[in-house]
């Protein structure tokens, strides 16, 4: 179901009741896997995730040109790659990028050829052009701009491109060493330079226990009281949410249902 489910699970509702106006965009028009061609093993389906996130890419600017708060609701996290690209430029964007996994492959280093483990790579320069020169040419992001939040599964090679990136890591471990409050307050003293932030939250960085509908459950995630709570509304430019679709059981919507 994905924007769907989140749509049903009332988040404008809650979000009118906090005192926002909210407009709701609609969908964009994605192609039924199926019915497209040309697959690369290594980047499964870039031809189309690239045509789909070039539009997403078009509503994203658009939201940062109004000065508006987006809120974009995908099925998988190569979403982000659009949102962020189209937030970016003009001003300082940071980002928080909470995630179970890096989504730093490229198709060299990627095991499964899944795009949605290449987003925040490529928004950082690496990987192929149809991703890195998405909507205008050249990396989006400075990596001293970028925070990784409750990593606890990396492919090896990826671990190498991360590490020598220079964003900022903060690991399951980190959060069960020195609790949730710490590591927050770390990343917000990080991203004290920036003048936006973009928040891309990937539901399977929650523990399945909290939210398992997701196409790559991982034990020992955020649980419920640990999830990424609001911080200021006011250095939000936007914040992307990843992977309901998988819900059979519509346990994920009800467990993530906004306060
Ligand atoms: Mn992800």
């Amino acid at each position: 179901m994905g924007p769907s489910a989140v749509r049903f699970a009332g988040l404008g509702d809650h979000l009118t009741a906090l005192g926002f106006t909210v407009y709701d965009a609609g969908n964009v028009s994605v192609p039924v896997p199926e019915m497209t061609h040309h697959d690369t093993p290594s980047a499964r389906h870039l031809a189309s995730i690239a045509q789909v996130l070039t539009e997403v890419y078009a509503h994203s600017q658009r939201v940062a040109q109004a000065g508006d708060i987006g809120i974009f609701l995908g099925g998988d996290h190569s979403v982000s790659a659009g949102t962020i690209a189209g937030l970016s430029g003009g001003d300082q964007l940071g980002v928080i990028w909470v995630d179970a996994h890096a989504d730093f492959n490229t198709p060299q280093t990627s095991p499964s050829g899944n795009v949605h483990g290449m987003p925040l790579a490529a928004l950082l320069g690496y990987g192929p052009p149809e991703l890195v020169d998405l909507g205008r040419p050249g990396r989006k992001l400075d990596p001293s701009r970028v925070v990784l939040v409750g990593v606890r599964s990396l492919d090896p090679d990826e671990r190498v491109r991360l590490r020598e990136s220079g964003a900022g890591v903060y690991t399951m471990r980190d959060i069960d060493e020195r609790g949730v409050a710490q590591v927050a307050g770390e990343v917000i003293r990080r991203l004290g330079h920036v003048d936006r932030v973009h928040v891309s939250l990937d539901l399977d960085a929650l523990d399945p226990t909290v939210a398992p509908g997701v196409r790559t459950p991982m034990r020992g995630g955020l649980t419920y009281r640990r999830a990424p709570a609001d911080g200021n509304p006011g250095r939000h430019g936007a914040r992307s949410v990843a992977g309901p679709g998988r819900d059979q059981r519509f346990w994920t919507r009800e467990r993530t249902r906004l306060k």
